[in-house]
């Protein structure tokens, strides 16, 4: 995808290399506008703090009035907590699920989402995940039975409101930079774990892999940082949801070498690609980030992995769909999220029986 004033350029760049090239779709606006038209079409006949996650794509502060109604609705077992704000003070949010035994201290499964703006089935697998846990319990209460889940849908507020409103394709925070014509930083690039390593990650603050000017410079960041040093000892799962790719990427991202639990996290990720593909003949690799994907550096997997120590850190590309694979239809999100859902529910499954509590 390319704005007008660069078409000549690119046609240039092409030609002096020879290269072929075709037109997919000669003017996206309309669609994207389409897109938003029919979503919040869905949104007309929804009753906040009741969603429909099935039905429609929601806001941050959507998201928040549902989550906010889940306390009251489950006393017994949910509990939100603010763990501070993004860059333009939006309030960031995380639910823990348990099954309301009271033990304290049990081993947990972390999941976030939306770390990237425009990758918009994340945060709808994220309240996915919340409702199969808490609406669906009587199918599902093996899996909180000694684990407890740490759910955060939304980390990078600013930007997927960004992309909401203004700029369907926003992936960065919206902080703005030491360059006043460009803004943003990557949040899967600027944590603090082999921040900056090599060729992971962009010191430039135009491109989209921006690491920012130092480690944790970003509220969003430091809020996921806050959150995963909170559990620290008992982290045994953490997932980062993204799109898209149909991948389960493992640390580390930073460097070709393996880490010393990578054949461990290779079977948890294996039973998820096993699952699915029984279930649908979704077709996932997994491997690690830096092998399957590309060098990645500051990424969140692995500072789990290299400074809380989880067990098992993962990052999850859910399939694309959509004309540019991170903007399904409304109509795509069932067969995502519950294909999606039979992946975690089955790794989460293997964590639990592999690393009993
Ligand atoms: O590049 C990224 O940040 C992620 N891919 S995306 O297309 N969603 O932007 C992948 C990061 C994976 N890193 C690790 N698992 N370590
Ligand atoms: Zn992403």
């Amino acid at each position: 995808m390319i704005p007008p004033k660069e078409v000549e350029n690119l046609l240039k760049t092409f030609r002096s290399h020879n290269l072929d090239h075709r037109v997919l779709i000669e003017d996206l606006a309309p669609f994207v506008q389409a897109q938003r038209a029919e979503n919040l079409q869905k949104k007309q006949f929804i009753q906040l703090p009741h969603i429909d996650v099935l039905g429609a794509f929601y806001t941050h502060s959507e998201i928040n009035e549902y989550l906010n109604s889940l306390p009251e609705r489950f006393p017994k077992r949910v509990q939100l907590k603010q763990f501070g704000w993004s860059y333009e003070r939006r309030p960031l949010k995380v639910l823990t699920i348990t099954n309301g035994d009271g033990k304290r201290d049990k081993p947990v499964i972390v999941i976030d989402g939306t770390v990237h703006a425009r990758e918009w089935i994340s945060p709808s697998m994220a309240l996915y995940i919340i409702q199969q846990l808490l609406d669906n319990y009587s199918e599902n209460q093996e899996l909180l039975e000694d684990y407890n889940w740490v759910i955060m849908p939304v980390v990078n507020a600013d930007g997927y409101e960004y992309s909401h409103t203004e700029s369907r394709y926003w992936r960065k925070t919206r902080r703005p930079t030491s360059n006043p014509e460009c803004v943003g930083t990557d949040i899967n690039r600027n944590f603090g774990y082999e921040w900056g390593h090599d060729e992971g990650s962009s010191s430039d603050p135009c491109e989209d892999n921006y690491r920012g000017e130092r480690t944790f410079d970003q509220p969003e960041s430091q809020v996921l940082r806050d959150v995963l040093l909170n559990y620290k000892g008992r982290l045994n799962f953490y997932l980062s949801l993204h799109s898209y790719g149909n991948k389960f990427l493992l640390p580390w991202g930073y460097t070709s070498v393996f880490p010393d639990r990578y054949q461990d996290m290779m079977s948890v990720a294996d039973a998820g690609a096993k699952a699915i593909v029984h279930s649908t003949n979704g077709i996932y690799s997994w491997g690690s980030t830096y092998y399957v994907l590309y060098p990645t550096s500051g990424d969140t997997a692995d500072f789990a992995l290299g400074v809380v120590n989880a067990t098992v850190a993962m990052t999850m590309e859910l399939p694309a769909a959509g004309f540019m694979g991170f903007d399904p239809w409304v109509s795509h999100i069932e067969r995502l999220v519950t294909e999606s859902w039979v992946g975690v529910r089955a790794m989460a499954a293997e964590v639990i029986r592999t690393y009993a509590a």
